[in-house]
């Protein structure tokens, strides 16, 4: 597994140095709209801490993110009159991880309709 790469996608996001559409924000986790949307209302949650995805995480980023991604997934769920959420999370590029930051992809889901990706 490649090391941490800093100047990733969501680093930038993070450092505020490349805008993104927050919608959650705490002292180790943020929250911001996907620009690639797999469907309507899908939020990325993002820890703070630098990993590179689940596989080299620490407990402790661990154990604050997912109590954000089950806020973020009820949240969402009620905003968009959802039916369902989808919560999913890619590791390497051969499980689809396409930036290197861990992340926790919150999909709303709505009866018949399949999401995108
Ligand atoms: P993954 O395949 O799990 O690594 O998904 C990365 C997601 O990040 C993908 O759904 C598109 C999204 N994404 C990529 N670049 C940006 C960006 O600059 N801003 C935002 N908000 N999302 C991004």
């Amino acid at each position: 597994m490649s090391a941490y790469d800093p100047d990733n996608i969501f680093a930038k996001i993070l450092r505020g140095e490349i805008p993104s559409h927050k919608v959650y924000e705490d002292e180790h986790t943020l929250a911001f709209m996907d620009v690639m949307p797999q469907g309507t209302g899908h939020t990325l949650v993002v820890p703070k801490a630098p990993s590179r995805n689940i596989l080299d995480a620490d407990p402790e980023t661990l154990s604050r993110v997912i109590p954000v991604v089950q806020k973020i997934a009820v949240a969402a769920k009620e905003a968009f009159e959802a039916d369902g959420v989808t919560v999913i999370q890619f590791n390497e590029p051969a499980a689809g991880q396409s930036v290197y930051h861990l992340h926790f992809h919150v999909i709303p889901r709505f009866e018949g309709v399949p999401i995108k990706r």
